[in-house]
């Protein structure tokens, strides 16, 4: 861990000109009407919780690539998470993948969720791959199987991870399923949409009152005819079937290229069920790569539509939970994760600083040039001073990724870990 003065040694450096840069910026804005200081403050608030399974290479279903120091269990997981918030308090909490993360000494987890300010948000369920000991094959579907017995084993699987995540204080159940087809004909399609309805249904049934259901939906992958949750069509409707605590998540990576995904995200809020998102970067699919990496323009028209809806009174969305998804073969993972919560607070801030009345007015009057250039103002403005005065007020490192390797956190682990210590999970 790092101490509060190692953090403050490591900003002393680069305080003037941060200092100089965040109040040209303030100046500007203020000019403009805008006060830097209240987005400043949504951004201290904002938090993006760090999946179990992103803190370990993996990348990709080739080579795998170890760069040392990877959590060995749970509770180091925990730790990493623990680094990355001590960086850049926006990382307060981390998703867990069953069986990946079973938790074993609960007491000594909670113990550390309150050493490092974190908590367990929500549980993943996996039913895309069999266990040891499992008594049915998932080969051919989980929750959509043909056989009873299958979707029972399946069902019992996400109830299971429920127990894990009550024991923990998470309050959400995220399901991604894999089932799907290859060939045509290999599955009947309406048939595997009705039976994945019915288990989920069971799943919903057990879950505590409190708690919400997410269900991801995915074009393709593992399977490249069908899939049985294709689209946010079909995973709407299966939360429309369910109830109240079941939305919709949307896994960026999960869209055929050039989807308008902010088209998406507002229709679901204005059907009050965008339930969270997994953020990642993505050139041609489910690349999960670095948010904001590749498309950076698509995240900032993203958070507009989130900010757009939290302004609108006439829209009564759940709130969203922010999630990462992502994966590494070549970067180190942890800085991965701070450069994609970074890229993440910077469209969030950008979002923050359009001019919505103006944009609203153009939009009225199809003034079509005019609207895109309000857009455009606000995207093309630097704010990363506004994002690490939000790391500075809330007692991070103004330069996380910069901080990170100043203070040799690789290196550490590593010898804390081994050389070839490999992160459990993907
Ligand atoms: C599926 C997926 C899902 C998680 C993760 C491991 O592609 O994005 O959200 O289970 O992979
Ligand atoms: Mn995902
Ligand atoms: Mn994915």
């Amino acid at each position: 861990m790092l101490t509060d003065q190692r953090l403050h040694d490591l900003n002393r450096p680069l305080l003037a000109e941060h200092q100089l840069q965040f109040s040209y910026l303030a100046d500007l804005l203020s000019r403009r009407q805008q006060d830097a200081q209240a987005v400043v403050q949504e951004l201290v608030r904002f938090q993006v919780a760090i999946p179990s399974w992103a803190l370990g290479t993996g990348g990709t279903r080739f080579g795998r690539y170890p760069l040392g120091g990877e959590p060995r269990n749970l509770e180091e997981k925990l730790g990493d998470v623990g680094l990355l918030h001590q960086l850049n308090r926006s990382s307060n909490s981390i998703s867990l993948h069953i069986p990946w993360d079973i938790p074993q000494d609960i007491a000594g987890l909670e113990q550390l969720q309150r050493e490092y300010g974190l908590v367990i948000d929500s549980v993943n369920s996996n039913t895309f791959q069999d266990q040891k000991d499992q008594a049915f094959s998932y080969k051919f579907g989980s929750l959509s199987h043909t056989e009873r017995a299958v979707r029972q084993q399946a069902i019992q699987h996400n109830i299971d991870c429920i127990n894990y995540g009550r024991q923990l204080g998470a309050k959400t159940l995220t399901v991604w399923l894999a089932d799907g087809s290859n060939f045509p004909g290999q599955s009947h399609l309406r048939r595997a949409y009705l039976r994945t309805q019915e288990s989920l249904a069971a799943i919903y049934e057990a879950m505590p009152s409190d708690w919400q259901m997410l269900i991801e939906y995915k074009p393709y992958e593992p399977h490249f005819y069908s899939m049985v949750i294709p689209d946010w069509g079909t995973s709407y409707s299966l939360c429309q079937s369910l109830g109240q605590n079941a939305n919709v998540l949307v896994d960026l990576g999960h869209h055929l290229p050039n989807t308008n995904i902010e088209q998406i995200v507002g229709r679901l809020q204005q059907f009050g069920r965008l339930g969270g998102f997994h953020f990642n970067g993505s050139m041609y699919g489910d690349d999960d790569l670095t948010t904001g990496s590749i498309k950076p323009f698509q995240l900032f028209l993203i958070f507009n539509e989130l900010v757009d809806a939290a302004r609108d009174t006439a829209v009564t969305n759940p709130l969203v939970a922010y999630m990462i998804d992502a994966s590494h073969n070549t970067k180190d993972p942890l800085e991965d994760l701070l450069q994609s919560v970074e890229n993440i607070l910077g469209a969030y801030a950008k979002a923050l600083l359009v001019d919505r009345e103006a944009l609203h007015e153009a939009q009225e009057t199809n003034d079509v040039a005019r609207a895109e250039e309000i857009l455009r103002d606000a995207f093309l403005l630097d704010v990363r001073p506004l994002v690490s005065e939000a790391y500075r007020q809330s007692g991070g490192a103004l330069k996380p990724v910069q901080a990170y390797r100043a203070a040799g956190v690789r290196e550490q682990l590593i010898q804390q870990r081994g050389k070839l210590s490999v992160s459990t999970g993907l």
